[in-house]
């Protein structure tokens, strides 16, 4: 999701009404909610930079609490698909994409929000390397629920597990796969939703 929503070098200091129209187009969020978070966020971070170990700070009020013991994993691989260069910070576009994506009940907006988590380059097609490196940021958090079917998927590692994904979903054969031959799979087979809901 990064490369779709960051922009080098602007941190949003000032909320505009222009990045408040912006902020309302890609969440939905209410003008109030904007706000809300705008002051959260700024009172976290003073230069518009989230560290991760903020990050968890913040995130850990949206988790129900049965996840909140795993929030370090889900902080960790949230952070980490968001953060798309590398440079150990989130912006604020960034940040409310992250609550957005905790917050969603619609299951196709969820799915939609997983894909481009896993879309790591932000060139809406997964790919087995994308698949397999989120695979391996959830390998933790997915010991520690032990769900049987998962562990199977899991059992021979990301990379194996990612090849297989692909190979099932693919259903152009192109290849890689698309938002519409994620969402479907999404939507009919518990095993990707088991996989990738967190
Ligand atoms: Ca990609
Ligand atoms: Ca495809």
């Amino acid at each position: 999701m990064g490369n779709l929503f960051r922009k080098q070098g602007v941190l949003y200091k000032t909320l505009t009404d222009e990045l408040l129209a912006h902020c309302r187009t890609i969440t939905n969020f209410t003008d109030q909610d904007i706000h809300d978070e705008y002051t959260k966020f700024f009172s976290v971070t003073d230069d518009g930079r989230l560290k991760k170990s903020q990050m968890e700070t913040l995130l850990g009020e949206y988790l129900p609490p049965t996840k909140k013991k795993h929030s370090k994993y889900l902080t960790d691989c949230v952070f980490s698909a968001i953060d798309t260069n590398n440079d150990g910070y989130i912006d604020f576009l960034e940040y409310l994409m992250s609550i957005k994506f905790f917050q969603s009940e619609s299951p196709i907006e969820k799915a939609d929000f997983v894909f481009r988590i896993i879309d790591k380059n932000g060139d809406r097609h997964v790919t087995q390397k994308e698949l397999a490196r989120i695979l391996k940021c959830l390998q933790d958090y997915h010991r520690s629920l032990s769900s049987v079917y998962v562990q199977d998927v899991l059992n021979e590692g990301p990379k194996p597990a990612a090849t297989a994904i692909v190979e099932k979903l693919d259903e152009d054969k192109s290849g890689v796969i698309n938002v519409s031959e994620f969402v479907d799979a999404w939507l009919k087979d518990e095993s990707i939703r088991a996989l990738f809901t967190f």
